[in-house]
């Protein structure tokens, strides 16, 4: 006699879905497979374009990374747009990947669930790596989501989190792909997904409900979400006429006011507390380095050679703007005020703002020698906004935008010494 008990999660008969089959899993595992490899690639490149290894952790405090630092590398500075293609990708395709992720760990909820948890140390060690293949996936999405959309959530600790759940993820990622192969390659050569009683993989439902949808259906609804999630993304990045369909991005939508400073802006002057008093005929810029220091204010900087570059903003939210005429006096110059113009070093950029992690960062030799890396002044022709840093900002070609320090109060070459 049966027993009138409703099934467990744990049996396979509680899933009753008719769609489910190691097929449809091995599709959605392979746009994965290519999805999460170049997200894992561009996530590296970001975290190599920090500088994060500058200046004795200014830039990034990521504690112990030591060994997973092994590949950065010195951030190049052209071509000019770099950053902001790298990080565009990285952010689009993240989102546009969760309808993916879902329907792929929707077509392996039974095994997620069977019981008993391990047979051998053999299937042990493999559920423990699904709890973290799982697991990682869901934190890095979900890490990654959040500090777009609420804007630093999590201040200054987003990048380890989320650097450390990278690693995690991609070695149970790795380790899984490793073995699911063949029973991958398999399934997508056999045409069609296999009876009950001839699946090996225990994902074909034994006791199927009736359809309420095909499973090309299916497919059309997963890669339709995906599809509809990059058109209102990727805006953001592209730019110009696109950045109106941009409807999820926070930062993405048409361009906030008019005139030469009417782009998207991360923090205002006032959110960070720059009050008009500070940026006022009393601003000065020091400059050190080379055991000189040099006071200037913003009448002396307009003295000095002017320089335009056009340059994007390119955050590492996944927004950018487009170029913008910014015009200002070369890094490389405001190094040889301090007679450090023959071959510059490093520069560590402060700010007037008092609290939060971006108010410093640290540029490389290579970023100060290029000559389109400005203290700009000005902005297609007008005085910088207070929003967009005045009395001066640095703006660095192909750098992520939290380097592009706003209301620069002190520029040290060499480091602090
Ligand atoms: N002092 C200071 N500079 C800063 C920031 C900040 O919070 N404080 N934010 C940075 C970040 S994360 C970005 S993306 C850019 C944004 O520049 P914008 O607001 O002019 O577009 O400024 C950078 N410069
Ligand atoms: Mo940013």
């Amino acid at each position: 006699m049966r027993a009138h008990r409703p099934p467990a999660p744990a049996s396979p008969s509680f899933w009753r879905s008719p769609l489910r089959g190691p097929r449809l899993t091995a599709l959605l595992g392979v746009v994965l497979l290519a999805g999460i490899t170049l997200l894992f690639v561009t996530g590296m490149l970001s975290y190599a374009a920090y500088n994060p290894d500058l200046a004795g952790g200014v830039n990034d405090q990521t504690p112990g990374k030591g060994l997973l630092g092994f590949y950065l590398f010195a951030w190049p500075t052209g071509p000019h747009w770099l950053y902001r293609v790298t990080q565009g990708v990285h952010v689009t395709l993240g989102i546009t990947l969760v309808p993916v992720l879902l329907a792929k760990l929707w077509s392996v909820i039974p095994k997620l669930f069977a019981l008993p948890p391990a047979r051998s140390v053999g299937h042990a060690l493999e559920r423990l790596s699904l709890l973290l293949l799982v697991g990682g996936a869901l934190f890095e999405f979900l890490t990654g989501i959040l500090n777009i959309q609420l804007d630093y959530l999590f201040p200054g600790s987003f990048y380890p989190l989320h650097f450390y759940g990278a690693w995690v993820f991609i070695g149970a990622f790795v380790a899984h792909v490793v073995l699911r192969i063949p029973r991958t390659v398999r399934a997508l050569r056999a045409r069609t997904e296999p009876a009950a009683d001839a699946d090996g993989t225990g994902l074909v439902a034994p006791e199927p409900a009736p359809p309420t949808v095909s499973r090309r259906g299916a497919l059309w609804l997963v890669g339709g979400g995906a599809l509809l999630l990059l058109a209102t993304t990727a805006g953001q990045s592209i730019g110009g006429w696109w950045r109106r369909t941009a409807l999820l991005a926070p930062h993405g939508g048409a361009d906030p006011g008019s005139g030469p400073n009417g782009f998207q802006i991360n923090k205002t002057a006032a959110f960070v507390g720059i009050r008009p008093q500070d940026t006022g005929d009393d601003w000065r810029l020091t400059v050190e380095g080379g055991g000189r220091t040099v006071r200037l204010s913003r009448a002396d900087l307009l003295r000095l050679p002017q320089h335009e570059s056009a340059l994007p903003i390119a955050c590492v939210e996944g927004w950018s703007t487009d170029d913008q005429p910014w015009s200002g006096v070369r890094l490389r110059d405001l190094a040889a005020l301090v007679g450090l113009g023959e071959r510059p070093p490093d520069v560590l950029v402060e700010s007037l703002q008092l609290h939060g992690a971006f108010r410093r960062a640290a540029l490389r030799a290579n970023q100060v020698r290029d000559g389109r890396s400005l203290l700009a002044l000005r902005v297609g022709g007008a005085e910088l906004s207070a929003d967009h840093g005045y009395p001066a900002r640095i703006i660095v070609p192909a750098a992520p935008g939290v380097l592009n320090t706003k209301w620069v109060s002190r520029l040290t070459f060499g480091g602090p010494s």
